[in-house]
């Protein structure tokens, strides 16, 4: 009889979003946003906010003013843009490591007994601040953030950068992501993706998991279709 062998993947990174799956910084660009859109005569709310997550600076300003059916120059977006990041960098800056989310210490403890790699996939230009802030720069190998980036999420640049860095391919890591826009990027990169949030927001992910909190690696395996 002959012998069929089974290939099963082997994962050997896990690659973070950072706002909204290891921290909740995604609440301080929704603060951040909101008063610049009030600042311009209109508003809008935390569901809207949603169509924000993952985007990067300067596509997430052109929403905005979608919103609120208002055009402006160059010049004039670079300074609403500004505006809104120094707004932003002051809610950052008060950012102590009691904002890690819960479950993520643990969760990158059991990687690094299984051997597992980490990276951070993140938009945000100020990924390398927040990691400082909440003491998490030294848990990862590679930082791919929004400053290496010609092209935001949904395109996947961001995680191939980080397989890139890693020598992986992308089916041996797995991409954590709160963000619509990121699990369209992680599937268009042929990376396995768990949508961190509720299930809803990413029909598309392998699994969607609530949160880091309680999450057990070998389980997390088990339901992945590897
Ligand atoms: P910044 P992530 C993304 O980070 C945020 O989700 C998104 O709301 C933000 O507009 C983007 O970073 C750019 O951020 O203005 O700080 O460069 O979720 O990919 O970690
Ligand atoms: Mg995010």
């Amino acid at each position: 009889m002959a012998i069929v062998p089974i290939f099963t993947a082997m994962i050997r990174a896990c690659i973070f979003d950072l706002d909204g799956v290891l921290v909740d910084t995604a609440h301080y660009h929704f603060l951040a946003w909101r008063r610049l859109a009030n600042q311009l005569g209109f508003d809008f709310d935390e569901k809207a906010n949603e169509a924000l997550k993952g985007v990067g600076r300067m596509e997430s300003l052109d929403i905005i003013l979608g919103w609120g059916g208002l055009s402006k120059t160059r010049p004039e977006k670079e300074a609403l843009a500004h505006q809104k990041n120094e707004w932003y960098r002051a809610y950052i800056r008060e950012m102590t490591p009691g904002e890690v989310l819960p479950g993520v210490a643990g969760f990158l403890d059991q990687l690094d007994a299984q051997g597992i790699r980490k990276g951070i996939g993140s938009s945000s230009k100020n990924a390398k601040t927040i990691l400082r802030q909440v003491g998490l720069t030294d848990r990862f190998e590679v930082i791919v953030d929004g400053t290496d980036l010609q092209r935001s999420k949904p395109d996947p640049q961001v995680f191939q950068l980080g397989a890139e860095r890693l020598g992986l391919s992308p089916r041996e890591c797995i991409v954590f992501e709160d963000a619509a826009a990121g699990i369209e990027a992680a599937l268009a990169g042929g990376f396995w993706a768990v949508g961190v949030g509720d299930a809803e927001i990413f029909p598309g992910a392998h699994i969607a998991i609530p949160g880091l909190e309680n999450l057990h690696w070998s389980a997390l395996l088990e339901k992945l279709p590897l």
